[in-house]
C-alpha cells in the first residue's frame, strides 16, 4: 500500500507546504495527490477528502491506511520516520522547538492576518501596514534571539520542524519587502531557508499558476506597487 499526501493548491495551501516540507526535508518518500483548494471546486474536492479525513482540509497523509491529518501530526511524523532528523534530540532543546511550533499552529497571535500566503505570489504586492511592519520586527526579534542562542545556521542550530513551520511566513514576509536592517542574523537565515530546492521547488510551481485574489488584501489608503 501507499504513502499518499493529499496535499493543495501550490499557492495558497501553506499548511499542505509545511507537511510537505517536513516530508522532503526528511527524505521520506511519498506519492503527493495535489487537490485543488481554488473556488468553485474547492467545496467539492475537500468533501472528497472529508469521506475519509474528519477536518476535511488539506494536508492528509495516508500511509498504509492510516490517516494522519493536520500539518503538525504530519511534521511530526515525518520526523519519527526520519529517526529524529528533524528535532533536537536534547529533551529541553526538543521541548522549546516544539513551543515554536505550537506558537506557530495556533495562530502567531495573528500576525498580519491579511499578508496571505496567496498574496506572495500577487504580480502587484501592497507595502505592509504600519502594524505589519510592527508584528514583523516582532517576529524578525524573536528569531533573531533564536539564532544568537542556538549559533545557527537554523533557529535550533540544525535544521528542524521550527524552521520549516515558520517557512511560509518567511515567504509572505519576505514578499513583501521587510525591513531586516536590525536583525542580521535572521535576515541570512530567511535567505537560506528561500534557497532550500525543496522549497524553491513548491515556490517555482506555485509562481507560474494564476494568482488566487483575496478580498481582505487590498487596503484602504494603500496604494498597489
Ligand atoms: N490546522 C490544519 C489547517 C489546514 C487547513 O486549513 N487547510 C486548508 C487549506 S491550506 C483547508 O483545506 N481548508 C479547508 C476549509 O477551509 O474548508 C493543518 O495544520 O493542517
Amino acid at each position: 500500500m501507499a504513502r499518499i499526501l493529499y496535499s493543495g493548491t501550490r499557492n495558497a495551501s501553506s499548511w499542505a507546504l509545511r507537511a510537505w516540507l517536513a516530508l522532503r526535508e526528511a527524505e521520506i518518500a511519498f506519492e503527493e495527490q495535489v487537490v485543488d483548494i481554488r473556488k468553485p471546486q474547492r467545496h467539492g474536492n475537500l468533501a472528497r477528502i472529508g469521506a475519509f479525513s474528519p477536518p476535511a482540509a488539506v494536508p492528509v497523509l495516508v500511509d498504509e491506511g492510516t490517516v494522519v491529518y493536520d500539518s503538525l501530526a504530519i511534521m511530526e511524523y515525518a520526523n519519527e520516520l526520519s529517526g529524529g532528523r528533524l528535532l533536537p534530540a536534547e529533551i529541553r532543546s526538543r521541548a522549546h522547538v516544539r513551543s515554536l511550533l505550537a506558537w506557530q499552529h495556533s495562530g502567531l497571535s495573528g500576525l498580519c492576518a491579511r499578508l496571505s500566503f496567496e498574496s506572495a505570489f500577487y504580480p502587484r504586492r501592497r507595502p505592509m501596514t504600519a502594524g505589519e511592519h510592527a508584528q514583523a520586527q516582532r517576529l524578525f526579534a524573536v528569531w533573531e534571539d533564536e539564532l544568537t542562542a542556538s549559533g545557527g545556521p537554523h533557529l535550533a542550530g540544525a535544521l528542524s520542524l521550527a524552521d520549516l513551520a515558520f517557512a511560509p511566513t518567511v515567504v509572505r514576509l519576505a514578499a513583501h519587502a521587510p525591513d531586516t536592517a536590525r536583525w542580521p542574523l535572521a535576515r541570512a537565515w530567511m535567505s537560506s531557508m528561500l534557497a532550500r530546492p525543496a522549497l524553491r521547488e513548491w515556490l517555482e510551481e506555485a509562481a507560474r499558476l494564476p494568482p488566487v485574489y483575496l478580498d481582505d488584501y487590498a487596503v484602504e489608503g494603500d496604494a498597489p506597487q
